[in-house]
């Protein structure tokens, strides 16, 4: 994994769509130039067992098609399964080592951090990169903390200059350029994409803000 992969994030589940065909939604995101996809399948209305398997083959395929890494959120025993390209855990999953020692050296590690403290675990977990958040509020997952800004983000990028961050938690068109000024790689997001009536006009525009904000750096 580089970090320029990291530029712009999609996390997405079934769950995070409404009406809509899920898988629609994720192909239009990958031809709108999303760098990274995580599948997250997980709170109310989440798919469940085969069906959860069977979807998340159909988005590993759309992924493959475009060349964008798969990256599976908890799941590691799916993340196995699937040949994933990596796994996304959080504090309260399974421990970051203990997935390392699973996945192997090959596979991307990605880990949830709220403090120097963690980030300093993921990378003692050989993490390959961190999210940081929330930054804003959310409404996509339940158990999200308070909005804390990027503070954590400046706070690691001048601890671990070399440490891959996205930062996570209510970025949209308007504040995702804030993340990238305070040292984020990318922004990682459901919402402004998955909500969006087109999700490739909305993928277009993020990476369009997002280029923008590089060529000013
Ligand atoms: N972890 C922290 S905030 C969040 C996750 C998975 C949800 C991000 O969703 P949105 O819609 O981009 O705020
Ligand atoms: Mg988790």
């Amino acid at each position: 994994m580089n970090r320029e992969q990291l530029q712009l994030y999609f996390i997405m589940g079934s769950q995070n769509v409404g009406e809509r065909d899920p898988l629609i939604v994720l192909e239009e995101a990958l031809r709108g130039g999303i760098t990274f996809f995580q599948f997250r399948e997980k709170g109310e209305n989440a798919l469940i067992g085969e069906d959860k398997i069977v979807f998340a083959k159909s988005c590993q395929a759309l992924c493959k098609k475009h060349n964008v890494p798969f990256i599976v959120n908890d799941d590691v025993n799916l993340a196995i399964a699937l040949d994933a390209d990596g796994v996304h855990v959080g504090q309260d999953d399974a421990s970051a080592n203990a997935v390392r020692e699973k996945i192997g050296a090959e596979k991307i590690l990605g880990v949830s951090t709220h403090s120097l403290a963690e980030v300093t675990a993921a990378i003692a977990a050989r993490a390959d990169y961190v999210g940081i958040g929330p930054i804003y509020a959310t409404t996509s997952k339940a158990d999200a903390k308070s909005p804390a800004g990027t503070t954590l983000i400046e706070q690691t990028v001048t601890k671990y200059p070399t440490l891959p961050i996205v930062g996570i938690g209510g970025i949209t068109i308007d504040n995702c350029q804030t993340v990238i000024r305070a040292g984020a790689d990318g922004i990682s997001l459901i919402s402004t994409i998955a909500t969006h009536e087109e999700p490739f006009v909305a993928t277009r525009q993020l990476l369009h803000v997002l280029q923008q904000v590089a060529k000013i750096s």
